[in-house]
């Protein structure tokens, strides 16, 4: 096995799975290749709706190693709506990938001598800098947001010394397309900070026309390990981090001829009926405890655990729910697919949040939760994984798979034509569980 070895995925795109850059897919320097490896040449048709996405590595039992030192970025796919909606464009249209890091006092990073399950640095790290400043005229801007922390979650606010109220964050788009309608984030909004986690993306207008001048504070108030919303996403062990950025608001004279925010018209259409949802099927989060330390788990089992998976017939639209019996969060990411949040809480019935309307392809399931989503299986066959992305679960094993396959949902006992009421519980209707 070589030390050095990678394989990039491209996260959030529709593609078939040899292109998809799987996990055991993996090239070395020397030509060593991975047992599922199949081509170097990847085929991105592109074919989908606009989304800020990012590439990563993938590898099997490094992804956390090689996404800590750096191996990712962004990965946009333009719409073409995209330009007439009056966002803010070219230097005013800023991706910002936030991380976490902890350096070692000759300014090398630090890694935990052991394997851990949870680990966090100490230290804000945003496009390549540690905890910047950025300068703003003021005007209007548009964030692009995305969480390339191995595990860590945010929930950020704008805040200042002033004692004034912090221009709102409006987000008109999570992970992939646009929101249904867009969200002030912040004191006074629909929401008071932005939750994200790892490898969700939020994108965001801030209008600073007001604020010449002025000199903000990009916080975090969420603790780590993250545990959802209900206690504040405190309680954790830390290290907490409760600055991220700064960002300076100029004096100059500007024009702006940018929409403002909360006047956006967006285009949503998912282009398939929840309604239409062939069958639910219900996956648990959990832990094995008859591991040294204790291994996250998928339906009680790990990637390497083999077994039967879910079959979903390509074209057919479905339910997933994921219930989490742990004591954190998970970030639970689908391949493949963009899906819709359908419902969250204690039975799954609860309303998403207002910033989860819309194309998502990690979602937050908290401690206790379960969480409905609703997506429809195609454009291509084959097998993929559905996985933790705190990317040390997933190392453990988080992360199983799943098969589109043609005509009837072949090895799951039921057809193509199940509504699903018969057998609600089982990933795979089989004998799996
Ligand atoms: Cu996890």
């Amino acid at each position: 096995m070589p030390e050095v070895r990678t394989v990039i995925h491209q996260h959030g795109l529709n593609v078939e799975p040899e292109s998809d850059g799987q996990a055991e897919a993996w090239t070395s320097p020397a030509g060593v290749t991975g047992p599922e490896f199949v081509t170097h040449v990847h085929d991105l048709p592109n074919r989908q709706p606009r989304m800020t996405g990012t590439y990563h590595d993938h590898t099997l039992g490094i992804s956390r190693l090689n996404n800590y030192a750096g191996l990712h970025g962004f990965y946009v796919i333009e719409g073409p709506r995209e330009d007439q909606l009056g966002l803010p464009t070219g230097e005013y249209d800023v991706p910002i990938m936030l991380a976490d890091k902890t350096f070692e006092s000759d300014g090398s990073l630090h890694c935990p001598d052991e394997f851990t399950p949870n680990f966090a640095g100490d230290t804000g790290f945003v496009n390549g800098a540690v905890w910047p400043y950025f300068e703003v005229k003021p005007r209007r801007y548009r964030f692009r947001l995305v969480n390339q922390s191995n595990g860590r979650t945010f929930a950020l606010s704008l805040s200042n010394d002033d004692g004034h109220d912090a221009p709102a964050m409006y987000q008109f788009a999570p992970d992939q397309g646009y929101l249904e309608d867009v969200v002030p984030v912040g004191h006074g909004g629909d929401l008071e900070s932005l939750t994200i986690a790892p490898f969700e993306r939020a994108e965001v207008v801030v209008d600073f026309s007001q604020y010449a001048g002025e000199t903000f504070t990009v916080t975090n108030e969420a603790g780590f390990p993250y545990s959802g919303g209900h206690d504040g996403g405190h309680g954790g062990d830390g290290p907490d981090l409760s600055e991220i950025m700064q960002i300076r608001v100029s004096d100059d004279d500007v024009t702006d001829d940018s929409t403002h925010p909360s006047e956006l018209s967006l285009p949503n259409d998912p282009g398939y009926d929840p309604d239409d949802a062939e069958r639910p099927r219900h996956m648990t989060l959990g832990m094995r405890d008859d591991a040294e330390p204790p291994t996250h788990v998928l339906n009680g089992k790990t990637f390497h655990d083999g077994g039967d998976h879910a079959r979903p017939r390509k074209g057919a639209t479905e339910v997933w729910e994921f219930e989490n019996e742990t004591m954190h969060s998970h970030p639970i990411h689908m391949h493949l697919v963009e899906f819709r949040v359908i419902g969250r809480g204690e039975d799954g019935t609860a309303d998403p949040a207002p910033n989860e309307r819309g194309p998502k392809d990690v979602v937050r399931v908290d401690p206790g939760e379960t969480v409905r989503v609703v997506t429809k299986f195609g454009d291509f066959t084959g097998t993929y994984p559905w996985h933790c992305h705190v990317l040390e679960h997933e190392e453990q094993g988080m992360m199983r798979p799943f098969e589109v396959v043609d005509g009837d949902s072949a090895g799951d006992g039921k057809g193509s034509g199940g509504n699903g009421t018969a057998d609600a519980s089982a990933e795979s209707g089989n004998a799996d569980r």
